[in-house]
């Protein structure tokens, strides 16, 4: 297994049109998670992940099942809940690039997962371990198994990657603060936006904020600026990365989790920073051009097309 993760994959409405919700009367059924989106853009790129988690035992949970698997994703570390549901959450798009989300994940089956969970075969043989900051937001039994994780993480020699995905409709910066610095001191690879670069280390500027990052003992530190690019800092080198432009934005959400993938996979291929960054910006430029978190990613294939700037129609 190259990539082990472990999250809350939830069902997610999203509006057929634009508009406050209240007008709004067609949803499209798709499926939301960070952690999935990042283990289905690696399988796609041709990765063994594994994603680990717990969903209802209902038409939602089966679904989203039989989508990961679909994706070639390993699910045999997926339980199901007989009673608490699949979590769900809705999305308005405002004008212009307003987007709300509405949770409705209390008390979901995913908010029920423990620390058991790292006893099963995908955590003893994956090389790295992806967690984010939104599986210990869910609650305690939630935030002890990202720590059993991180544990086993340390133990079979795997290393870390950490996306922060602050959610301040889980949790306020205040609680959420030094449970990122915990993992983040644990990780071999952290990937803060700028503002959770900020809520980690106070430091205001992508620079800051990685040397900040390192001091507390993460390896490597990629700082995302959106469609301007990245920043990141190793022991050896450091530099800004741009991104790549798209002919039309239409879905932020998921971005983050691509450009974690792109990492993720320049770490497993051996890449220089720079060319793991690019691959990373290559990937969150994609995942925005369609609907969905991660409809639009690409093959290797396609990825390698679209870094050799092939667009337009082919026959
Ligand atoms: O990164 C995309 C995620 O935000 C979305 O798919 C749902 O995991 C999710 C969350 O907690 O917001």
């Amino acid at each position: 297994m190259d990539v082990v993760t472990l999250g809350e994959t939830m069902l997610a409405f999203s509006p057929v049109q634009d508009g406050p919700l209240d007008t709004v009367h067609g949803f499209e059924k798709k499926l939301a998670g960070a952690e999935s989106n990042v283990a289905i853009a690696l399988s796609r790129l041709g990765y063994r992940t594994a994603w680990v988690s717990r969903l209802g035992k209902d038409p939602f949970g089966r679904w989203i099942y039989k989508t990961l698997r679909g994706e070639g994703v390993d699910v045999s570390g997926v339980t199901f809940d007989p009673i608490r549901p699949t979590g769900l959450y809705i999305k308005e798009r405002l004008g212009g690039k307003q987007t709300r989300i509405y949770y409705y994940r209390s008390g979901s089956a995913a908010s029920a997962m423990d620390q058991g969970l790292v006893d099963l075969p995908a955590f003893s043989e994956a090389a790295i371990l992806f967690v984010t900051g939104i599986t210990p937001a869910l609650g305690s039994s939630c935030k002890k198994a990202v720590f059993a994780a991180l544990d086993k993480a340390r133990e079979q020699g795997m290393k870390v990657v950490f996306d922060p995905n602050y959610r301040g409709k889980l949790w306020s910066r205040k609680e959420a603060a030094p449970v990122f610095r915990q993992i983040a001191s644990r990780s071999h690879l952290v990937l803060p936006g700028l503002a959770e670069g900020e809520l980690m280390t106070g430091a205001t500027d992508p620079e800051s904020v990685a040397e900040n990052l390192r001091s507390l003992g993460a390896r490597q530190v990629v700082v995302k600026l959106g469609p301007r690019g990245a920043y990141y800092q190793t022991e050896q080198k450091d530099g800004y990365v741009p991104g790549f432009q798209v002919s039309q934005e239409v879905d932020e959400v998921g971005a983050g989790d691509a450009f974690a993938a792109g990492c993720l996979s320049g770490l497993l291929d051996g890449l220089d920073p720079d060319s793991a960054v690019k691959r990373a910006c290559a990937l969150g430029a994609l995942a925005v051009t369609v609907k969905g978190d991660y409809e639009s990613l690409p093959d290797r294939e396609e990825l390698h097309c679209f870094l050799q700037g092939e667009t337009g129609t082919q026959r």
